[in-house]
């Protein structure tokens, strides 16, 4: 059949830009959605893995860069070596191995461990990776946000690129996240210790643009920012301390929203209850057209420091809101 790529080209350009320059097209015909079997929890069992950063890349599978918990633990001290894991039917996944180890980090703590939770991020035909680590024997106070760029997404020859310079006090540089909006814009995050921060990242993903803004409105935020975006809106999940008076127990995660990606956010409700692990930390995406929720337990070690990854199905409401995940467990 002939087309007329006069009339064509054009027509389809204008309908591409209008969905590229804004996430909330009410009229967008509804995304089908593929019912993929779901793997049984926790869905690595032969190492333990811990805060699950998960994103899908242009080559259509699902990528999830977790932390690595080291058997026997010390707390989070013994931390270290760092894998990716990717699948296309989130049943069979594949481990891509060990990509990074704190004995690699020339600037890092001379004792090693601590490499915490990570994120990734890809801009410009480049898979950027973010891993918090301290510079010294004092590790509360030595945080620094290393960087490393691959042209792969499974980090393949990763390139280790320094840290993020002018994030502020080390003290809470912890769980870094990085969120590129439909326009482009990478935005950073990181925040322990019971405070958040926001900045504009600079185009080449390793500097930060313009001023570090302090998050507001969040309830009894503790760590673990994951920022993404669902119609136009823009949600922050995070670990919260449930300590309060009357309400104690092990963290859950929140999440608030916004219409601006830097805040100041609005506190929604909960998204996961206590998993049985001393902390809580995950991250939302969206695959083949249904959203999930990743996030650990300790369903294989029973000890609160040796954590495996988990993934549940995780829904909207018509309003917006996100609807509490029910935790699954092994098959
Ligand atoms: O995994 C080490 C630390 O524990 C993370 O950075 C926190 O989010 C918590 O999960």
């Amino acid at each position: 059949m002939k087309i007329n790529h006069l009339i064509t080209i054009p027509v389809l350009l204008a309908a591409l830009l209008a969905s590229a320059s804004c996430g909330c097209d009410k009229t967008a015909p509804k995304e089908e959605v593929v019912e993929l079997q779901m793997p049984g929890n926790p869905f690595i069992t032969d190492i333990y893995l811990a805060d699950p950063s998960a994103h899908v890349w242009g080559d259509g599978r699902l990528y999830v860069y977790p932390s690595h918990d080291n058997d026997p633990p010390r707390g989070c001290d013994l931390m270290d070596g760092y894998h990716v894991y990717s699948t296309d039917d989130m049943v069979h996944w594949t481990d891509h191995g060990e990509f990074l180890h704190s004995r690699d980090v020339e600037w890092g703590r001379p004792e090693g461990g601590f490499m915490w939770a990570p994120d990734a991020a890809f801009k410009n035909g480049k898979y950027y990776y973010y891993f918090p680590h301290p510079s010294g024997t004092d590790w509360n106070n030595t945080w620094k946000v290393g960087i490393g760029v691959s042209d792969k997404p499974t980090m393949e020859n990763l390139k280790l690129l320094g840290y993020l310079e002018g994030l502020g006090d080390a003290f809470s540089m912890i769980d870094p996240c990085v969120f590129v909006d439909d326009d482009g814009q990478a935005y950073f995050y990181y925040g322990g210790g019971g405070r958040m921060i926001g900045c504009k990242l600079k185009d080449n993903m390793t500097e930060i643009d313009g001023p570090v803004v302090t998050m507001t409105g969040m309830k009894d935020y503790h760590e673990g920012p994951w920022v993404f975006k669902n119609n136009g809106k823009y949600y922050l999940m995070y670990a919260d301390n449930h300590q309060e008076p009357g309400n104690r127990g092990a963290n859950q995660l929140r999440y608030c929203w916004s219409d601006s990606p830097l805040g100041p956010w609005q506190y929604q409700g909960i998204i996961l209850t206590p998993t049985d692990c001393d902390t809580s930390h995950g991250s939302i995406v969206k695959y083949k057209g249904q959203w999930y929720l990743f996030y650990h337990n300790c369903n294989i070690s029973h000890q609160g420091n040796l954590r495996s990854i988990c993934v549940d199905k995780l829904y909207f409401n018509e309003d917006g809101t996100i609807r509490e995940v029910v935790q699954t467990f092994a098959k």
